[in-house]
């Protein structure tokens, strides 16, 4: 195929479900619409080009935005590329945007905000990091001790704790062929 390549961008709580969504997103573009989709994540991203940022807001801000850029440079090569990072400030998000869209050669952007309430996180809390940010042992934990800002202007608004992965994949699908996207 050769239909330009975009970049689906997943924000949302830490145990929200981005990846898991994520990954079965990239699975079925792979396997039904032969589609060269590549998934950006903490483990190919946090522990390699990233490796020297924390958890500060000045951190996570240049961690979005290189992650930004090599998304872009995913889609620039006809790639789906599909991020899954907190990516927990409104101006970072809207920065990763405007560097696809900016004029010359644009490349759609499609924000999916993965919405869980920090209650229902904080109930599945799979690595046990929510009771450690309670107890203090970790800092500056979104949700718990660090903010996150919910997204205004999302394409797709999945409720994770409502929807199943299924759902959440049919429905985003469903978007991007109506877009034309896929
Ligand atoms: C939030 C943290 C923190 C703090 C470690 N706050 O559930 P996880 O484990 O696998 O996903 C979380 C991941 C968040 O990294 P991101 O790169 O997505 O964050 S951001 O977009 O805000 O830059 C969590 C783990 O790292 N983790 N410490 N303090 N999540």
């Amino acid at each position: 195929r050769n239909q330009p390549g975009f970049t689906i961008w997943f924000t949302g709580l830490s145990a929200s479900g981005k990846s898991t969504i994520a990954t079965a997103l990239e699975q079925h573009l792979l396997r039904h619409y032969h589609m060269a989709a590549y998934r950006l994540d903490g483990d190919n991203i946090r522990f390699g080009l990233n490796r020297d940022l924390g958890f500060s807001e000045a951190d996570r801000n240049e961690n979005i935005r290189r992650i930004a850029e090599v998304a872009r440079l995913f889609a620039d090569s006809c790639t789906v590329a599909i991020t899954s990072f907190i990516s927990p400030y409104r101006r970072d998000r809207e920065a990763a945007r405007a560097l696809h869209e900016a004029k010359g050669q644009p490349l759609r952007f499609v924000e999916v905000w993965v919405d869980i309430s920090v209650e229902e996180a904080e109930k599945r809390d799979p690595k046990g990091l929510y009771k450690k940010a309670r107890e203090g042992v970790i800092m500056e934990f979104t949700g718990v001790s660090a903010p996150y800002e919910e997204p205004e202007s999302a394409e797709i608004h999945i409720r994770s704790a409502e929807e199943s992965v299924e759902e959440s994949v049919r429905r985003i699908v469903a978007y991007l062929e109506g877009e034309g996207l896929v």
